[in-house]
């Protein structure tokens, strides 16, 4: 089975989970996923947004994601979005998503910076995404503020944990280009569950911030902290293009003359940036290229598929 055969399942897969949800019943699924970790503000949030290409993710400085958020992205012809939560209704306004994503957080963590492991999850339908699963964590951090508990480092840790220990979790490893690599969260966790780096993809954001006569070539270029699938540098809105609604479009424009502009990463512009990345994971995802994880991830699929529908079809016994 090649790419279409992956990308014809999914939408099955979906199908058939709303079918047996419909009657009642769970229908247990480890569906492929792709989760960011990283420290606190790393800019894990802004990497996922991007691929939605609409505003509707928290994002700033200090603690913003709070609980995790799955975010399945579903191929349709009209935009639109839907909370498992709040089931039925559809939100057509990006902006009202976020609010519904900042209360339904504050509703089961308190508003003082606390966090729970129960995630949130969220539909997009739109013409503009690829049927992929995304998921959106908390960062890693190790002092405790405001609501949260003395073992807040720990039960960040399971909380990602519980996503990134499956085999068919492909794990995005973020780290900003202005703090060390070799302290970063992201690759410490990453090496822990994916020690081959099959299933691992090294991020580096904030290149813009880095101090002057500094930069991140030899990450980018593999050499220092190598990476079995290397790493692709982002840049993402700032805070200030948040504040002053610089929109998407317009940042994507301003990420491409960046790394085409750049002395240090002109030469690997091709490679660079938010679309190339997005071109990876969906390579990743649905070719048959990549042995191991997209293998497993397919025969998976295909297997539960299986079982479903004998299951849907098998008469049941009498009462
Ligand atoms: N200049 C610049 N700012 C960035 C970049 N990426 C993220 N930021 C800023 O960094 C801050 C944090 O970004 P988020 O995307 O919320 O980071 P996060 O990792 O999701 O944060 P938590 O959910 O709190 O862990 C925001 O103010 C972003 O504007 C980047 O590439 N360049
Ligand atoms: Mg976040």
């Amino acid at each position: 089975m090649g790419n279409r055969g992956m990308e014809d399942l999914i939408p099955l897969v979906n199908r058939l989970q709303d079918a047996f949800s419909a009657i009642g019943q769970n229908a247990d699924l480890d569906l492929p996923q792709i989760a960011v970790v990283g420290g606190q503000s790393a800019g894990k949030s802004s990497v996922l947004e991007n691929f939605v290409g609409r505003d509707f993710l928290p994002r700033g400085s200090g603690i913003v994601t709070r609980r995790p958020l799955v975010l399945q992205l579903v191929n349709a012809t009209t935009e639109y979005a839907e909370f498992l939560h709040c089931k039925g209704k559809k939100f057509t306004d990006f902006e009202e998503v976020r609010l519904e994503i900042e209360a339904e957080t504050d509703r089961v963590t308190g508003t003082n910076k606390g966090i729970s492991p129960v995630p949130i999850n969220l539909r997009v339908y739109s013409p503009h995404v690829l049927n992929l699963t995304l998921v959106d964590l908390p960062g890693m951090t190790k002092v405790p503020v405001g609501d949260q508990p003395p073992d807040i480092e720990f039960q960040i840790r399971d909380m990602l944990m519980q996503f990134v220990t499956k085999e068919n979790c492909l794990i995005l490893a973020v780290s900003p280009a202005n703090s060390d690599l070799a302290n970063s969260d992201a690759l410490k966790v990453a090496k822990e569950v994916d020690p081959q780096g099959q299933r691992t993809i090294g991020v580096i954001t904030k290149l813009d911030l880095m101090d002057e006569g500094t930069d991140a070539r030899d990450v980018l270029e593999n050499k220092l902290l190598p990476l079995r699938r290397g790493y692709i540098g982002v840049v993402n809105r700032s805070q200030k293009d948040i504040d002053g609604k610089k929109d998407i479009t317009a940042a994507l424009a301003a990420e491409r003359k960046f790394f085409l502009s750049h002395p240090s990463y002109r030469h690997l512009a091709d490679r660079m940036g938010t679309p190339y990345l997005q071109k990876v994971l969906n390579q990743m995802e649905f070719c048959s290229c990549c042995p191991g994880w997209s293998t497993m991830v397919r025969s998976r699929l295909t297997a539960t598929c299986a079982s479903w529908i004998q299951a849907i079809l098998l008469p049941r016994p009498p009462k």
